[in-house]
């Protein structure tokens, strides 16, 4: 049985350097370090412009100690192929090669080409790091923006349209394993990267990744409000391996204690929703009701089995 990783076993050995360029509470910054250490030393990351490449540094410098490509804005999924094919032509064996993009780079620009990879079955891990608009050139709305959501391009009634689900579109393509994870559980986004390491294919995680100037709250807050996002049920917490669907960590919890926090207090932490009335509230409130009420059934579906 796989042992889950503890603060006490996570590896010591540290793959980014201390300090960085990233914004003061930036979660991209936990993610991607923890990310590192579950990847190891023998990884290739391949970056498109982001805050990524902000965090990394400017040549020559780098605050990533792993040989990193940085590659256009559409192409990580098409770059990883290619490296793929290098690795191969020189018979190199046993190398990670890992996409690691924004929530505007894979789920907008980068799509067509990771589409592309995942029909092929290309052998990389896929992760997004998703802080829901393109915060780099100064947090315009993307595909994953939540609705209502104020950005600098939806700046009088926030986002029109609901969040795209890219780990659903993943899925969609019948890859071997999908997760979603936040960088508010660190030690559950550790083992889903390990664990999508084990399978042969393109293999993508979703990281929800809080941002403090682009969602509007104070820096100390960034690991609070990722909890809140999971705690309310707005972000599940799940993988997908060979199509076996299953909640996990803290919403697995939630699903069998059946109770979430109100999606009130995810939003009124955040100035990008500060234009969304009660009402808009108590709709979006209803949604998630009603997407829970699923996992509940089958919670009792489940335990009506075991009864047997
Ligand atoms: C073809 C192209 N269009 C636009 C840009 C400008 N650009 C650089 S980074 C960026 C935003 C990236 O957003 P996302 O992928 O969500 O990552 P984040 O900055 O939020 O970390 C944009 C629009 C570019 N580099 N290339
Ligand atoms: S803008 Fe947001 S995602 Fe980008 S570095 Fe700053 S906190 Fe991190």
């Amino acid at each position: 049985m796989h042992t889950k990783t503890t603060i006490l076993t996570l590896p010591e050995d540290e793959l980014v350097y201390p300090g960085n360029r990233a914004c003061a509470g930036c979660a991209l910054g936990i993610a991607y370090r923890i990310g590192l250490k579950a990847l190891g030393k023998n990884t290739i990351i391949v970056v498109p412009p982001s805050c990524l490449t902000v965090l990394q540094g400017l040549y020559p410098i780098a605050a990533t100690k792993l040989p990193s490509l940085n590659v256009t804005f559409a192409s990580t999924a098409a770059a990883a192929t290619g490296l793929l094919g290098a690795l191969k032509a020189r018979n190199k064996k046993g190398i990670n090669v890992v996409g690691w993009a924004g929530d505007g780079g894979t789920s907008d620009i980068g799509l067509q080409s990771l589409s592309g990879a995942c029909e092929r079955g290309d052998n990389f891990l896929f992760v997004c790091y998703d802080n829901e608009g393109y915060m780099n050139t100064g947090v315009q709305r993307s595909g994953t923006t939540p609705l209502g959501a104020l950005t600098a391009n939806t700046p009088i009634k926030g986002k029109l349209q609901h969040k795209k689900d890219v780990p659903a579109i993943m899925n969609a393509h019948r890859i071997p394993y999908v997760a979603t994870c936040s960088a508010a559980y660190p030690l559950d986004l550790y083992d889903k990267i390990k664990k999508a390491l084990t399978f042969e294919g393109v293999k993508y995680i979703h990281i929800h990744t809080p941002c403090p100037p682009g969602w509007g709250f104070d820096p100390r807050y960034a690991v609070k409000v990722g909890k809140l996002a999971v705690e309310t049920g707005l972000y599940e917490l799940y993988e997908v391996e060979n199509s076996h669907v299953r909640l996990t960590g803290a919403s697995k919890k939630l699903m069998e204690k059946r109770k979430l926090l109100p999606v009130k207090d995810y939003f009124r932490a955040q100035s990008r929703f500060a234009i969304l009335s009660d009402n808009q509230i108590e709709q979006q409130q209803k949604e998630v009701n009603e997407r829970w009420k699923d996992y509940f059934e089958i919670l009792d579906d489940s335990d009506e089995e075991t009864a047997d």
